[in-house]
């Protein structure tokens, strides 16, 4: 019997108003991998559903050639399972790698319950039970409509004031239910990433200001919804509301064309949908270290935040050549992880830098090993992303 679990699932929820960007970026983030010109040199990306595969990437065929964004949906709470399937089963490193498949499960919430109160009981209880089900994501994109930004030019604090108020009484509203026995939950996303959606809409932003727009015209509102997150969770300091940004564009849609044709819409030009599986994956580890550093976190809170981020450490300390001694080291340890036994490689994966992770890349590509290049890249990908000013991430 395997010694690992040989699938890893990372899960993230996106929640968004409805038309601000959820199924066109889950097509916008599947269909591209499809396409016959498309190639990786480490892993296939896969729909666990062949059928909603399918309709993903009739989605993304619409947008490509007929100038189409899919249909809206109403209502519809969809969980799409991807599988980020390494290459390279059948090679020797393969045998030795503690799993083979990453799974995504994306969880796209209808915004529709945020804007309007449930119309039956029914209706409640199957808001509580699909918000259950988002509970194991660690980390949430709370979307920020681009083009709602524009619509409210100047006035950007009612769309935003909004948005935030909206989404805090729909939370509320479950709490009851979601905290039945009055345990605190401690399984819930801890890293709600505030996302700007459509930002090709801004071609001249950066994520920088972004956020600036966002503190300034609605730091009181984003301060509500943490206070009212927090309710919700044991060890509320491990939670972090509106401390990390990022700017998201499912194509480049031209708008300006009129009369009956379609407007034009370029899948190729796409922003931060690179960043989606190392966020997922990368982020809740390193914020689980900076969390651990700073605070005593239970146990039973750790095993729910990034679980199986020991795995995923372990695989990247154990790359040829660089022992963990070695590493852990090397780095500056402080606080109450200093002393325990099986987080020493996972400060020491999450602490990396990019010489030494470049180096284990190239050496993990070189051998074959597609899981340690795999994660390398991601963390690469990620710090790309930060320099690329398309992504910041909470320092705390
Ligand atoms: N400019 C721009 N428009 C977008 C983008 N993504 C979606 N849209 C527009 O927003 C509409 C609603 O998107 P959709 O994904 O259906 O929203 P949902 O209700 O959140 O699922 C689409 O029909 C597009 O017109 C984007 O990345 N850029
Ligand atoms: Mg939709």
């Amino acid at each position: 019997m395997a010694k690992y679990p040989r699938v890893r699932e990372q899960h993230i929820a996106v929640f968004g108003e409805s038309g601000s960007g959820k199924t066109v970026l889950v097509s916008s983030f599947f269909g591209p991998t499809q396409e016959g010109s498309y190639s990786n040199d480490l892993w296939d990306l896969v729909a666990d559903d062949t059928g909603q595969g399918n309709r993903l990437y009739q989605n993304y065929l619409g947008m490509r050639d007929r100038g189409r964004a899919p249909a809206p949906t109403r209502f519809a709470a969809t969980t799409y399972m991807f599988s980020v399937k390494l290459k390279g089963g059948d090679n020797s490193e393969a045998n030795k790698r503690p799993f083979d498949a990453l799974r995504l499960a994306w969880h796209d919430y209808p915004g529709e319950w945020f804007e309007e109160t449930p119309s039956s009981e029914e209706e409640a209880n199957r808001r509580v039970d699909t918000f259950r089900s988002l509970l194991g994501s660690d980390v949430a994109l709370l979307l920020v409509d681009g083009q709602k930004l524009l619509d409210y030019k100047g006035e950007e604090e009612r769309y935003l004031k909004s948005l935030l108020t909206n989404f805090r009484q729909g939370v509320l509203r479950l709490k009851d239910e979601l905290l039945r026995d009055d345990d605190l939950l401690a399984e819930f996303p801890r890293i709600w990433i505030i996302a700007l959606s459509k930002a090709d809409l801004f071609p001249d932003w950066d994520v920088y200001s972004f956020r600036d727009l966002v503190i300034e015209k609605a730091a009181n509102h984003l301060d509500g919804l943490r206070s009212t997150l927090k309710e919700f969770v044991e060890t509320p300091d491990a939670l972090s509301v509106g401390e990390d940004f990022m700017l998201l564009s499912s194509a480049k849609f031209d708008l300006s064309a009129t009369g009956p044709d379609p407007v034009e819409i370029d899948v190729t030009q796409r922003v931060g949908l690179d960043l989606i599986l190392p966020v997922a994956s990368i982020l809740p580890l390193e914020r689980r270290v900076q969390w651990n550093e700073r605070m005593e976190i239970p146990r039973r809170v750790l095993d729910t935040l990034a679980d199986g981020a020991e795995t995923l450490a372990a695989v990247l300390v154990a790359a040829k050549g660089l022992g963990i001694e070695k590493l852990v080291a090397r780095l500056p340890i402080v606080g109450p992880l200093a002393g325990k036994a099986a987080v020493p490689a996972l400060i020491a994966a999450t602490k990396m830098g990019g010489a030494q992770l470049r180096e284990i890349n190239a050496q993990a590509r070189k051998h074959h090993d597609f899981l340690t290049a795999t994660i390398t890249q991601f963390k690469l990908d990620l710090d790309q992303g930060l320099k690329d000013k398309l992504l910041i991430k909470s320092l705390k």
